[in-house]
């Protein structure tokens, strides 16, 4: 006999689908159940019995249901002889809301959604409190911050071990990263204007499909407030803190993203000058967020690093994160691919693998 778990997975797009693919691949001791399959926002696959889902056929399965409403899922899946982990890969907030729910019925889960983290502290609390709690199912979100790079375990362990940390520094936006290592280099000569960079990205897939939601810094401030979190720093909300955005005060409001981007042209000259400021002292601009332990500060915006800094150096997407402690007074540097379908399904199979090594009977 080998021990076994379920399996519901929520979501089959890019990340989804990469994560279906790796998972029918696995080469484990453990038998992964699939009982439950949202491959969208309103078809699942599942059947009464807990049989599983065959993950060859689900894209073109012509045998689905409705997906079931939330509370209906809880039941389904808590009703289950084996233990549940529960992969959630949406950015949907009424899923993240349920997580208390979930846990408190002993489903485990494995995210990259951001939202449940990232919300009001009283959340998180909730979260966390249940999942101590006995009976409790356990909660990995190491997809939430910098996609598949190990920093929330790492970081998770040295706090948990009695490390305290002084500062965390990081880009953590794939876009932004792109953006910035695109515009801002330490040739004198490059003539690159930020509005072409943005531009570029936007062709290019790496932004969301209005590229403002990108540049309000709220996806740094999310990440940062999980970090944040993790180190012992009560961040109340990602909007309770200093967040620059790099969206020009006349564009907010305009409607279409097209329109935004026709004009963004205009504003090209106020970042330019920061840049060329920036150039004089031998420093380049990176978009970073930041928890400061000893400012007592957690912060979001455009810093300035020295040509030979880390930070200076990145290529292409690449996220970065410094993690300055008492054990590290040098600080420990996580460098790598931030974003992309299959280094987020990887850090999320890994975190469900993680929970199955842990509950599976
Ligand atoms: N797609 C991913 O790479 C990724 C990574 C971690 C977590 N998640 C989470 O997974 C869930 C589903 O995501 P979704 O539906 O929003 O994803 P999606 O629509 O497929 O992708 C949007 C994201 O694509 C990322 N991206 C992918 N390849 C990139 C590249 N080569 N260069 C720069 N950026 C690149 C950007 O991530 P960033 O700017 O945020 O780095 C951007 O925000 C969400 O909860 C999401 O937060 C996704
Ligand atoms: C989020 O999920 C809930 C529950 O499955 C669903 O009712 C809702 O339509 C989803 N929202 C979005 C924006 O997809
Ligand atoms: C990144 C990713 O795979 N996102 C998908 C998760 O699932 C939802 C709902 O099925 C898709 O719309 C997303 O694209």
């Amino acid at each position: 006999m080998v021990k076994s778990v379920n399996v519901a997975i929520i979501g089959s797009g890019v990340v989804g689908s990469a994560f279906v693919s790796q998972l029918k691949n696995l080469k484990s001791p453990i038998n992964f159940n699939v009982v439950y399959f949202a491959r969208s926002s309103k078809e699942a696959l599942f059947s009464s019995d807990y049989s599983p889902v065959d993950l060859s056929t689900y894209k073109s399965a012509t045998t689905v249901q409705p997906v079931l409403a939330l509370d209906k899922l809880v039941q389904f899946l808590a009703a289950a002889q084996k233990p549940t982990i529960l992969i959630d890969n949406t950015s949907n907030q009424s899923i993240a809301d349920f997580y208390p729910t979930f846990i408190k019925s002993g489903i485990s889960i494995a995210t990259p959604n951001k939202k449940a983290f990232s919300s009001e502290l009283s959340v998180w609390n909730e979260i966390f409190q249940a999942s101590a709690a006995p009976g409790g199912g356990l909660v990995y979100h190491e997809a939430t911050v910098g996609a598949g790079l190990p920093i929330i375990g790492p970081l998770r362990d040295l706090v948990v071990t009695g490390d305290k940390v002084e500062k965390i520094e990081g880009i953590f936006s794939g876009t932004l990263s792109y953006i910035f290592n695109e515009f801002s280099t330490t040739d004198a000569a490059s003539t690159t204007k930020f509005s072409d960079v943005v531009t570029v990205a936007k062709n290019l897939g790496y932004t969301e499909p209005d590229p403002r939601d990108d540049l309000n810094g709220l996806d740094v401030a999310r990440k940062v407030t999980i970090l944040a979190r993790i180190s012992g720093f009560e961040v109340e909300s990602p909007t309770s803190f200093e967040v620059e955005s790099l969206i020009p005060k006349a564009l907010e409001s305009v409607e279409k993203a097209d329109d935004f981007l026709a004009q963004l042209p205009n504003y090209d000259a106020d970042i330019q000058k920061i840049k060329d400021e920036a150039l004089k002292e031998g420093k380049v601009l990176r978009f970073v967020g930041s928890v400061d332990f000893k400012a007592n500060k957690v912060s979001v915006g455009i810093g300035k690093y020295a040509f030979d800094h880390p930070f200076a150096s990145l290529k292409g997407s690449d996220n970065v994160v410094s993690i300055k402690t008492d054990r590290y007074p040098n600080p420990l540097i996580i460098q790598g691919a931030g974003a992309g379908a299959e280094v987020t399904a990887h850090g999320v199979l890994a975190d469900a693998i993680k929970i199955a090594e842990r509950v599976a009977v």
